[in-house]
């Protein structure tokens, strides 16, 4: 029998690679949902969009009209959640739409489900900001919560609205608290991303001989960050669909925490991503705003890597997130294939193959004219 799956999100990182997961299985049909946009992006699921199983439709978390129309029509047998405003930066500035997208849209979902479709199994996307500040590590589900975001505080409120849910009702809804996630398909201003497009071109810029002035390399564009010292439990996003999708197929719904169990900060990120990028001779001086990441050329030449912009501080950091996953990788029996090195080896190829792609596209076009 054939399973219908609702999936939001849908042009964002876990929501397309979650589509695609589920198309590589037998017997399932996808909605995948976006919201009406005047200009859509479609890169991160142009792989599947004409794919017989796969249907686009559209809706918006912050209209329950949409949401009921959507569980109505389909009868899905699972409703995964990933749709939210996931930038905790922005989250000071647009609070109340936050918290409107991530707390009340659950809220949403969970009311179209009762309403329409109460076998459903439905999946809320919990995060590690609901720790925040916090208590003890590795954080595990038994860690208090303790937001320091709007955004943070949004997850926490899905978190407890799920619970009621399930127990007042007897729903099988699921919200899991996922540590940081990244990949191919991660958004251009959280902190990974940003660091390994900000590597692929320095490192064009700094191989490209024909630019060097006396045998020496010519000044490349530093990447500019803010706190380097948090410190975050990252893994993939395409491990971690797959342990969403087996949580919905537990005999009893459950909350879970899915993280690599290792922490790394951004400075160790970023020196990482330079060295898969072949900038590997790096060192960081100065402290604070002043704090930097060389490159040392034969001895001779420092060149500036990376640089503090205090414009990218937030109004309250969650300096260290580092997550206990061993009770969740038991009850699922998953663990996830892709470790730290290899994310951060993976992220920063895809980003200088997508640059050289493009610098051929522009070559290309140039010789047309
Ligand atoms: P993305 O930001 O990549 O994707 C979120 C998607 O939600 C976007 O496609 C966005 O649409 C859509 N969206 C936003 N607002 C609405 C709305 N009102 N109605 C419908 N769709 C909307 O996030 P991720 O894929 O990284 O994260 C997925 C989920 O997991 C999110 O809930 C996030 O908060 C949570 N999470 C993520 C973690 C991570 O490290 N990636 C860790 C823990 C939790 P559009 O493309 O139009 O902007
Ligand atoms: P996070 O991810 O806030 O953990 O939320 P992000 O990559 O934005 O920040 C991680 C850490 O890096 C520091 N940082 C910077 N961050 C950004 N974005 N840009 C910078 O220039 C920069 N410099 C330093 C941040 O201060 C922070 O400490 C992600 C999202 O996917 C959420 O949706 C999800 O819930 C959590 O992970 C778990």
């Amino acid at each position: 029998m054939t399973r219908k799956v609702s999936v939001t999100g849908l042009l964002g990182q876990d929501g397309s690679n979650m589509c695609e997961y589920l198309l590589k299985l037998d017997n399932i049909k996808v909605f995948g949902m976006a919201r009406r946009s005047s200009n859509p992006n479609f890169n991160n699921c142009e792989s599947y969009l004409n794919h017989p199983d796969f249907q686009l439709v559209y809706g918006d978390l912050t209209d329950q009209y949409s949401i009921d129309k959507l569980v109505q029509e389909i009868q899905p047998d699972y409703f995964i959640n990933f749709a939210a405003n996931s930038f905790v930066g922005i989250s000071w500035d647009m609070p109340m739409q936050v918290f409107d997208t991530n707390a009340m849209g659950v809220l949403r979902c969970l009311e179209a489900v009762k309403r329409y479709q109460p076998k459903c199994r439905f999946y809320s996307a919990g995060s590690s900001e609901e720790f925040g500040d916090v208590a003890y590590s590795p954080q595990d589900l038994s860690h208090p919560l303790k937001p320091r975001s709007p955004y943070g505080a949004s997850k926490c409120a899905a978190r407890h609205l799920v619970k009621v849910f399930r127990e007042s009702y007897n729903l099988y809804a699921v919200h899991a608290t996922l540590f940081n996630h990244e990949g191919l398909k991660r958004g251009e201003e959280f902190v990974t991303r940003k660091i390994t497009k900000g590597v692929a071109k320095a490192r064009e810029e700094f191989f490209d001989t024909s630019k060097w002035i006396d045998g020496l390399p010519p000044k490349v564009t530093p990447i500019e960050l803010g706190n380097l010292d948090a410190k975050r439990d990252w893994s993939d996003s395409e491990d971690f669909v797959e342990g969403v999708w087996k949580m919905l197929q537990m005999d009893d719904p459950r909350d879970y925490l899915l993280a690599s169990g290792e922490t790394h900060s951004i400075k160790e990120f970023a020196e990482r991503a330079f060295f898969h990028a072949g900038l590997k001779n790096v060192y960081w001086e100065g402290e604070g705003v002043d704090e930097k990441l060389f490159l040392d050329h034969q001895g001779k030449h420092q060149v500036i890597l990376v640089k503090v912009n205090p414009a990218f501080y937030r109004p309250a950091e969650v300096e260290l997130l580092w997550g206990d996953p061993s009770e969740t990788q038991k009850v699922l029996n998953w663990k996830p294939k892709i470790s730290f090195d290899k994310l951060v080896e993976r992220m920063v190829l895809c980003d200088i193959e997508l640059r050289e792609q493009q610098n051929a596209q522009k070559k290309h076009r140039a010789q047309q004219m």
